[in-house]
This record gives C-alpha cells, sequence and structure tokens, in this order.
C-alpha cells in the first residue's frame, strides 16, 4: 500500500539534533523530516490508522493546495458514502425535516468559497514539551477552493423555528473512543454545534474542491466549510443538521477542541473558534544548510480567520531585529497570504535562529510563548527555525 511506503521515507529523514544557544531549550525540529528537494512532495503520514496526514509545508509554492497534498484529519476511519443512497436530513426545531438527496443538493445554487483550513493542533508537535494528540508539525494547514450550497439556504427551506440557537452538524463516521477519559461503550459520531449566526452566514455545504468531486477523505460526498474557524468546525461526510435550543455539548464540543479562560478568578473551558494570527516559514527548512555572503529566499504563508493581515516580519537573528516581508498576491479573506524576504547571508559560518511573525489589522501579533491554557491547541507563538550558515 502506498501509505506504508511514504510512511517509511518520511521517518527515515529524520534531521540531527544541534545545539541552540539562542532558543530556550530543545531544538523544536529536532525530530523533523528534511524534505528533499528533488523529490515530488508527498503527504506526510502522522498517524495509520485512523489516516492522519501532513501537507508538506516545506514545499509549499502556490497559494492552493493541490487535493493530493491537503492535510488529512480524520478521528475515526472514513465511512464509505455513495452518492446514490446519500441522504442529508434536517430535522429539530425546523417547520419542516428534510431528506436532501445529493442530487437535490447540487441542483440548489452554488457558491465558490476560497479558505486556509488549519487543524487546532498544528505545531503542537514544536510544543516542549510537544503536546498531545496527533504530532503536527507545520502542515496541518491548506487552502482550497469549495464549491457547493450555503447552509443558510438550505436552512431556510427546512424553516428554523425561533427557539433555535444552534445546528448540530454531525458526520456519518463513528468510532469509540479508547483513549481515556472519553464515552465508553456505544461508538459515537462526529458532531459539532454550530451557533446559528455563524451557520446562516457564509457557511458553505461543499461538495466540490479545487474544482473535482470532493475526496473521500475529505468528506464525500457533502462537508461544512466553515470560513476562518478553526478545522475542526468544518464537519466531513455530513448527514445530520438537527437544530436546537442550546449550546451542543458532544465530546468533539465539550471535551475536545476547548481551551481555558480565567472569569472571575474561575478558570472556564471555552470552545474554539477562529484562528488567531499565525505565520510560519517554509523555507529554509529547520536544520537547512544556506551559503554565506548569499541572497536566500526566506518564504513562507500568513494567515488569520475572520480579520486581516497588517503585516508580516522576518528576523534573522533570533528575534533581535524584525524586517517587513514581502506579501505576495492579493489579500483574500480568511485565505493564507504568501510571502517572502530576502535575506543577505553572514560572511561568517554559523548557526543562525530564523523567525517569523504576523500580525493582524487589530494589532494582534504572535506571542513569544505558548498559553499553557491553550493546551495542545491554538499553537501560534512565534516558532524559530535553525539554519546552518558555511
Ligand atoms: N466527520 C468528521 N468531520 C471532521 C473531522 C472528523 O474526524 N470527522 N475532523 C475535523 C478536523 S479536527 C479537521 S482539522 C478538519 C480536517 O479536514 P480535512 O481532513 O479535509 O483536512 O475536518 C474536521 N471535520
Ligand atoms: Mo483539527
Amino acid at each position: 500500500m502506498i501509505l506504508s511506503k511514504i510512511h517509511r521515507r518520511t521517518f527515515l529523514q529524520a534531521a540531527p539534533v544541534a545545539a541552540l544557544p539562542l532558543f530556550l531549550g530543545a531544538n523544536p525540529f529536532a525530530s523533523a523530516p528534511v524534505f528533499a528537494g528533488q523529490n515530488a512532495p508527498q503527504l506526510i503520514v502522522r498517524q495509520d490508522n485512523p489516516v492522519n496526514l501532513e501537507f508538506p509545508f516545506t514545499s509549499l509554492n502556490s497559494f492552493i493546495t493541490p487535493n493530493n497534498l491537503f492535510y488529512v484529519r480524520n478521528h475515526f476511519p472514513a465511512p464509505e458514502l455513495t452518492a446514490a443512497d446519500y441522504r442529508l436530513r434536517v430535522e429539530g426545531l425546523v417547520e419542516r425535516t428534510l431528506n436532501l438527496t445529493l442530487d437535490e443538493i447540487r441542483r440548489m445554487p452554488a457558491q465558490t468559497v476560497t479558505f486556509t483550513m488549519e487543524c487546532a493542533g498544528n505545531t503542537r508537535a514544536l510544543l516542549n514539551p510537544p503536546g498531545a494528540g496527533v504530532p503536527w508539525q507545520l502542515g496541518a494547514v491548506s487552502t482550497a477552493e469549495w464549491t457547493g450550497v450555503p447552509l443558510a439556504d438550505v436552512l431556510a427551506r427546512a424553516g428554523v423555528r425561533n427557539t433555535a440557537v444552534e445546528v448540530q452538524c454531525e458526520g456519518a463516521d463513528q468510532g469509540r473512543i479508547t483513549t481515556a477519559p472519553g464515552p465508553a461503550g456505544q461508538p459515537i459520531s462526529f458532531a459539532r454545534g454550530l451557533p446559528l449566526t455563524v451557520a446562516q452566514n457564509g457557511v458553505l455545504l461543499a461538495y466540490r474542491m479545487n474544482g473535482a468531486e470532493l475526496p473521500a477523505n475529505h468528506g464525500f460526498p457533502l462537508r461544512l466549510v466553515v470560513p476562518g474557524w478553526y478545522g475542526m468546525a468544518s464537519v466531513k461526510w455530513l448527514t445530520r443538521l438537527a437544530l436546537i435550543d442550546r449550546p451542543f455539548t458532544g465530546y468533539f464540543q465539550a471535551f475536545h477542541y476547548i481551551r481555558y479562560e480565567p472569569v472571575q478568578g474561575q478558570y472556564q473551558s471555552v470552545g474554539l473558534t477562529t484562528m488567531p494570527v499565525k505565520a510560519l516559514i517554509a523555507q529554509p527548512a529547520a536544520d537547512g544548510r544556506v551559503e554565506r555572503n548569499s541572497d536566500v529566499r526566506v518564504h513562507g504563508a500568513a494567515w488569520v480567520g475572520n480579520s486581516d493581515l497588517r503585516q508580516v516580519e522576518v528576523s534573522t537573528d533570533g528575534g533581535q531585529n524584525w524586517r517587513a516581508a514581502r506579501l505576495l498576491g492579493q489579500p483574500q479573506r480568511n485565505c493564507w497570504r504568501l510571502w517572502e524576504h530576502t535575506w543577505r547571508t553572514p560572511g561568517q559560518p554559523g548557526r543562525v535562529m530564523l523567525m517569523a511573525r504576523a500580525t493582524d489589522i487589530q494589532g494582534n501579533t504572535q506571542p513569544e510563548r505558548h498559553d499553557p491554557n491553550r493546551g495542545a491547541y491554538m499553537v501560534n507563538h512565534v516558532i524559530p527555525v535553525p539554519v546552518e550558515v558555511r
């Protein structure tokens, strides 16, 4: 099987551990696979079963991520749904219960949105110590053009009663929770609650991805696309929408994808929503080598959910001095922006720490350190990238 081949190749290319005087603690990339530039980029296997695949971020060279390189985050094995048998059930606090076929959904007026989706656990493997969960490094983030029907239109067709406050969105994938703590016994499905105000505003029921039919691993035949929000909101293999009169408290809502926030001296759990501002460096890659006295292109991507970027800055001296990077292309709401900076390398050989830092139009910038109240989620602090000048 092709996956085991990728698996072997990826894990054999462990980078050497290096001494890093400028960074507190260990090299965050100590076990990072080095991208071999001469090979065609491939997804990096982070977990076999269920399959979890990372976009090889160091190969970033286009705004749109091709479907075969778009990261995959599955909690359970992908269900095998067929277009013919598929139904979307809309029920709960509605005037009319619906059982829509795929054809009925496809016959409704379609829209296309481009959206950068990031898993809330992206970059957690670079925490020190690494965060628990799928060990994502840089690439649990990708950008695609999604085509489908506005969720608002389907909800209008069902007629939402005015007591409804949320849409409970359920996928057809199921499994037992084996990692404690979790609900024991019966299999559960992946389900999330979406506030109606969000559900009726720019959320899509997508059946196409980058012009192609939605691939199996990305939710065939129908998935939610919630622009600006972390990926967990974009429920795949969507088969049921239930209008409910209180916030949903299922396992993937109340136990996962939360952070803690002090409210009057007490810590309360808060569900994750939109992606805070973040920039990552694609090249040079961690532990890469560059020639001294030369011009080197430092480049990557930066994004923020439900806001806009103001600037991306680059430091080539471990965070002492910062220079504005060049933002490429045009800004697009809820999409990453590619950026670059030309770095004149030092005349002397040695180790250098590269950093990138993005700021949004509200002035929010990336923190220097991870906030432990976010657990292994929402990792958006500045990530130092060690590079060897020779
Ligand atoms: N039904 C279902 N939907 C799901 C998931 C899942 O496991 N099952 N994973 C979620 C998470 S955590 C993320 S980050 C995105 C990933 O979407 P992708 O696999 O298309 O990249 O899907 C979300 N939707
Ligand atoms: Mo995720």
